[in-house]
């Protein structure tokens, strides 16, 4: 891509109404806009990343066997009612009827949804156990909407859901989403924390937040400092390694605000180990059994011909929260820094451009063609523009590599910079292949 034809609005100037700094850069790379309080659009930048994102998410799903489906935005007010859920959502609930007046509500998440798409086909216990999940736009009409997309009232979420005949095989599935949880924010460069939490307006008994440590995080966590050194690595995915990871972090205590007892994390917890920190949610993972299968009626026929309510579970992930916790947990003075897996380019090419010189650029231009036949995301930016203020512009877009096009530039040798490192004289043949890796 050139970045003379990419929209990408940045400004000088610092939001003002940005209080993180995850907020602040995400505005000033043009990532999203505001269109209304808490409602963002996704401008191409952001909107990129937002995807490499999702995509990882989805293959660690399917990896686990969920199944992807797709479920709308707006849901019948019908089933609501059925679960009981309709009067207790509360304000949060963004109710509308249409045009014959029947009630209808903007999905804040959809257990009702799923659990209606589930009792009407499957009678038999021969089809369980079964994991579905979508990824699909939400809406919670926050009391108090902040800190950009990090808590917004229409936010990207991929939800699954769980059915099972018992409670015993029920937990090998919420195993399998933990296990998938804990890949998927390795994926993306984050230590990611399960810690137990509260089941709120969802429900159930048992119930992880995956959190990771921010400053600007706005859940407290308390936790035994032994947990960061537990390796996944070692666990695959068969029922007996997962119990056993379940069990390795089981032994720690880790915990969010609302599960926080000080005497229990005195007794439980070495002061020297004791960390007492904050963190941002961006997953939450619920086993809550019968809640919605039994009101609405969702039962299989068991081996023994008895009729059974389907044991249930959901897994949330916050898609575009995620882009704003990267953000958070990466950045370090006024830069970005993208992990490579969601950077929004692989790498950028900047040459210094003169008025009256086009060498640099057409070098630069080469070196482009080279890239993108090997399939490498590449940016050059060919806009005519004093140099360190094009250095200052990428190092505010994080994107992980830089060839520069200048100075140094001797015969075929360039200059090639991961960011954060000194940088290197390399030909194109090696960047081609450091790049590939
Ligand atoms: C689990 C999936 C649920 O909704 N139902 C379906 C369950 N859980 S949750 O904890 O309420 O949300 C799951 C994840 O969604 C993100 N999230 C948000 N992101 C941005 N703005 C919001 N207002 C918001 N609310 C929730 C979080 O990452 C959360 O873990």
């Amino acid at each position: 891509m050139l970045l003379s034809k990419l929209f990408i609005p940045i400004t000088k100037d610092l939001p003002t109404e940005a209080k993180i700094k995850s907020h602040q850069l995400m505005l000033r790379t043009g990532m999203i806009r505001q269109s209304s309080a808490g409602i963002y659009s996704w401008l191409p930048l952001g909107f990129k990343v937002m995807k490499k994102i999702e995509n990882i998410v989805r293959n660690e799903q399917n990896n686990i066997g969920a199944q992807e489906m797709l479920m709308p935005t707006i849901q019948s007010a019908d089933i609501w009612k059925e679960s009981g859920r309709y009067d207790d959502y509360g304000e949060e609930m963004l109710r509308i009827s249409d045009r014959q007046k029947r009630e209808m509500l903007y999905g804040p998440t959809n257990e009702e949804q799923i659990t209606e798409i589930f009792r009407s086909s499957v009678k038999s216990y021969k089809l369980l156990p079964q994991i579905f999940y979508h990824i699909q736009w939400k809406f919670r009409d926050e009391l108090r909407p902040r800190f950009g997309v990090m808590r917004c009232r229409e936010f990207y979420m991929k939800d699954a859901y769980s059915f099972d005949l018992n409670e015993n095989e029920a937990v090998l599935s919420y195993n399998k989403m933990f296990f998938a949880y804990l890949k998927t924010f390795q994926k993306l460069g984050l230590k990611s924390i399960p810690m137990k939490a509260d089941t709120g307006p969802i429900g159930g008994d048992l119930s992880h937040e995956f959190i990771i440590l921010a400053d600007t995080g706005e859940s407290k966590i308390y936790t035994d400092k032994k947990i960061f050194d537990i390796s996944i690595d070692k666990y695959q995915n068969t029922d007996a390694s997962l119990k056993k990871m379940r069990t390795d972090f089981s032994q720690f205590y880790a915990v969010t605000d609302d599960k926080f007892k000080s005497e229990d994390f005195d007794k439980n917890v070495k002061k020297e180990d004791q960390i007492q920190t904050k963190g941002i949610e961006v997953g939450h993972i619920f086993y809550f059994g019968d809640k919605y299968s039994k009101p609405m009626k969702c039962s299989v026929d068991s081996k023994e011909g008895k009729k059974i309510f389907v044991k249930m579970g959901s897994y949330g992930i916050g898609v575009s929260r995620l882009v704003a916790a990267i953000i958070e947990a990466k950045y370090s003075k006024e830069k970005m820094k993208w992990p490579k897996l969601v950077s929004p380019f692989d790498v950028v090419i900047i040459p210094a451009i003169n008025k009256n010189d086009n060498s640099n650029l057409d070098k630069a231009k080469k070196i482009y063609d080279e890239l993108k036949t090997n399939g490498i995301d590449v940016l050059l930016d060919d806009v005519e523009e004093n140099i360190s203020n094009k250095f200052k512009k990428h190092d505010l877009l994080g994107i992980p590599f830089q060839i520069i096009i200048g100075s140094k530039t001797k015969n075929n040798m360039f200059e090639f910079k991961e960011i954060d490192k000194e940088s290197q004289m390399l030909d194109l043949n090696e960047i081609t292949k450091l790049l590939k890796n």
